[in-house]
């Protein structure tokens, strides 16, 4: 289990009580789609992922972005049990959905950056290195039903 001290949690909390869901969801995951294309395998079914326009633009890129980050702040109000927290969506991405765990880790980058961004200057090195620790736990917790 991972452990936190008590600024490490306020650190987080803080971060996610200004991230603006709907804003970076859908930027963090077309980003992912963008930048990294082999993923966009994953989502087939969501139409139009012909360029980097057509991703921005597309709505249900940005429904399931909103879905992706909403779920993120599932993790930062259970800190003291991520792995558990995250234990059904692991199985779904792992049996179901078939996702290479690697790509975790991208999307989870692609979130940090886009928060960055967004924060400028408040994002100092201190925080993200913080922020970085949460979300490698959740990317932990993400692959843990992969082995
Ligand atoms: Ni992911 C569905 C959360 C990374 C591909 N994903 C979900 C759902 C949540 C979710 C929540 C909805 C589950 C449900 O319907 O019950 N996904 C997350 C989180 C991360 C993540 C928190 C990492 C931070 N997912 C990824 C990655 C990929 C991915 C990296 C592929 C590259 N996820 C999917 C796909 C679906 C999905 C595909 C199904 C989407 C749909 O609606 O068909």
């Amino acid at each position: 289990m991972v452990e936190w001290s008590s600024s490490e949690r306020s650190t987080i909390t803080g971060v996610w009580g200004k991230v603006n869901v709907n804003e970076v969801g859908p930027q963090a995951l077309a980003r992912v789609l963008i930048v990294y294309p082999w993923t966009q395998r994953y989502f087939e079914s969501f139409g139009n992922l012909s360029s980097p326009a057509a991703i921005i633009g597309n709505p249900k890129v940005a429904t399931h972005g909103k879905t992706v980050l909403n779920s993120l702040g599932d993790g930062v109000k259970n800190m003291d049990d991520i792995k558990g927290t995250y234990m059904k969506l692991s199985k779904l991405h792992c049996e179901k959905l078939n996702v290479d765990p690697d790509n975790f880790r991208l999307l989870a980058d692609c979130i940090t950056i886009v928060i960055a961004a967004k924060f400028g200057s408040a994002f100092s090195p201190e925080v993200q290195a913080v922020w970085r620790k949460f979300v490698a736990a959740v990317v932990e917790a993400l692959s843990s039903q992969y082995f």
